[in-house]
């Protein structure tokens, strides 16, 4: 179900559990700021998610009300999840979906990192 990106953090939701080692993840990456894990349904050859370590529902929210050094270090992890696994010749493709209309399901902040083949225009 599609997560309305206005309502408070819960921290029972998945990606919360994830960061609390209660759920095991395929980490590629992890610093102060981020954790980054391959996705559990990859829709692409390579399909990582990037997620912030504070309780932010979505990029409104981190966008609002992270520290600048949060927003830096979670802009930087992103950056580097993509070199360190050698994407950026070959190319890859962000995207962060936001509230309902974009069908965010999780309520914790991720952006899915596509890599892996030529991806085609953007749909939307
Ligand atoms: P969305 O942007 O909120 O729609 O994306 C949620 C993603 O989280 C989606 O690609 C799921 O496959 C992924 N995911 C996951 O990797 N592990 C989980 O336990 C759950 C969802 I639930």
């Amino acid at each position: 179900m599609a997560v309305d990106a206005t309502q408070p953090y819960d921290d029972q939701n998945i990606f919360a559990k994830i960061l609390r080692g209660e759920i095991p993840n395929q980490t590629v990456y992890q610093d102060d700021f981020a954790l980054a894990f391959h996705d559990i349904n990859p829709q692409a050859p390579t399909h990582v998610l990037v997620i912030p370590k504070g309780a932010y529902v979505s990029w409104d929210d981190f966008s609002a009300k992270a520290s600048d050094a949060e927003i830096a270090g979670f802009v930087r992890a992103v950056g580097k999840v993509a070199r360190d696994m050698g994407l950026v010749a070959p190319g890859y493709r962000l995207l962060a979906n936001a509230g309902t209309d974009s069908h965010q399901e999780v309520p914790h902040l991720h952006v899915h990192l596509f890599a892996g083949k030529p991806l085609g225009p953007m749909l939307v």
